[in-house]
């Protein structure tokens, strides 16, 4: 569908170039995020890349989402990689063999059919699950979809808002920095000071076989994740708070995990079940968001260092990203919108896509990766937060930008925030998926 303002050529090639990209990224029961870095399913990929396929193969959609779900835990959590076996090991690190997850007496109920990774990423599932059916319901209906998905999902978010409560307020903590999906942002840099790094020659990054390093984190973010993630491995993946050495409340993941939560409300009715409890929820949880991660002397979100007992002083793009949810006070709406706009994110003014992390920032680096470049799943949750809190004009000239950037930078996993120079690998499938949403 062309929009007014969408030169036609724009949209058909963005929308052609989005679709190629799509058809060679996907496996046949679900999509990788790129051929060469990351060779197998990764889960709130998943979720974006499930809302650009309703558009293209609804029934596809469908089988992404549940592909993904089909290796959830028996505790409820849905794993953040879930490994194609006819990938070589040496393809990406970690491996199956790291995680082990399969191996027996895994407290956490591993399932044995499928090798997956241990920790999880933002739950965008639901959201996900809802807009996939609404693409269409009859097709959704007729498979069975939301009846199949429904009681997964709430295991997932149940697993997050019991087991992952560590700071005994409601909000769940990751406690991995790829737990976030914004796996080096400078957030992170204050706890992770507390971890030993694992030496450097005891493992072998696959992703510098692809990645430019520049564009990457740096050898000392990996070895401070793999001694992390080996201590949570050993512990066999348990979530007593005693036995984690890094948990944070992020407001991005959190600001997700309420969304589904509506989300949940939405796919309870349309199931003919009482949406009550979700609805409950997911207000008790914007409350506990408000009171625990809103700073308005920073004018955004800030993740809170549940172990350290501070919050971070570092503005990311993750703080913005609640301006997703409904109910938030006007008051508080009105400083994000602001903040966007302002010296710390740019967009409209020296930006015109919102960087993830703060430009003025003493960690601010435009290249590498979770430390300045701007994202397009990012920028997409953006954009629908400026459409919901009605500023349209913003959002829409944020939908165009997106959209070239798209096309101009070869579905670049990540760009430039100054200049939209692409970053990192490219035929990035939610960059694809995400455009196809945009020209819907
Ligand atoms: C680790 C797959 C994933 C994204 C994350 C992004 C990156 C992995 C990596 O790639 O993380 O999970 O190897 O760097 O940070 O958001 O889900 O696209």
């Amino acid at each position: 569908m062309e929009r007014a303002d969408q030169p036609s050529s724009l949209s058909s090639i963005a929308y052609n170039g989005a679709r190629r990209v799509l058809g060679g990224n996907w496996t046949g029961g679900s999509t990788v995020p790129s051929r060469t870095l990351y060779p197998h399913q990764w889960s709130w990929d998943s979720g974006f890349i499930a809302i650009g396929l309703r558009h293209l193969s609804p029934e596809r959609a469908q089988r992404e989402l549940e592909t993904l779900l089909g290796a959830q835990w028996a505790d409820g959590r849905v794993p953040h990689i879930v490994f194609n076996p006819a990938v070589p090991l040496t393809a990406y690190f970690p491996s199956p063999d790291f995680w082990r997850s399969s191996a027996a007496g895994h407290r956490a109920g591993a399932p044995e059919a499928v090798e997956t990774s241990g920790i999880v990423q933002p739950p965008i599932h639901a959201v996900a699950a809802w807009l996939v059916h609404r693409a269409d319901p009859a097709a959704s209906a007729h498979r069975g979809f939301l009846r199949r998905v429904y009681p997964r999902l709430v295991a997932w978010q149940r697993y997050l808002t019991e087991r992952r409560d560590f700071g005994g307020r409601g909000l769940a903590s990751i406690v991995h920095p790829w737990e976030s999906g914004m796996d080096n942002s400078p957030c992170w840099d204050p706890p992770l000071s507390r971890i030993e790094p694992a030496a450097t020659a005891s493992f072998h990054r696959a992703d510098l076989d692809h990645g430019c390093p520049s564009d990457r984190p740096t050898d000392l973010d990996y070895g401070r994740y793999v001694r992390l993630a080996e201590h949570y491995r050993d512990q066999g993946y348990a979530d007593e708070v005693d036995g984690h050495r890094f948990a944070v409340e992020d407001p991005g993941f959190n600001a997700l995990l309420i969304a589904s939560e509506h989300a949940l409300a939405d796919i309870a009715a349309a199931l003919g079940a009482d949406p009550s409890d979700h609805q409950v929820r997911a207000e008790e949880l914007t409350t506990t968001l408000l009171k625990r991660l809103w700073s308005q002397d920073d004018g955004l979100f800030l993740a809170q260092d549940v172990i350290g007992g501070e919050p971070v002083p570092e503005r990311s793009a993750a703080g913005l990203l609640p301006l997703i949810l409904p109910g938030l006070p006007e008051d508080v709406t009105s400083t994000l919108l602001r903040t966007a706009g302002g010296e710390h994110f740019g967009l409209g003014g020296a930006t015109r896509l919102v960087p993830s992390y703060d430009l003025t920032g003493h960690a601010f680096d435009p290249a590498r990766y979770w430390r300045g470049p701007a994202w397009f799943n990012v920028n997409w949750l953006l954009e629908r937060g400026l459409r919901r809190h009605g500023a349209t004009g913003r959002a829409d000239a944020l939908r165009t930008t997106l959209l070239q950037a798209a096309v101009a930078s070869g579905f670049a996993e990540y760009v430039d925030p100054f200049t939209g120079e692409a970053r990192g690998t490219r035929d990035f499938s939610w960059t694809a998926a995400l455009t196809i949403d945009l020209l819907a």
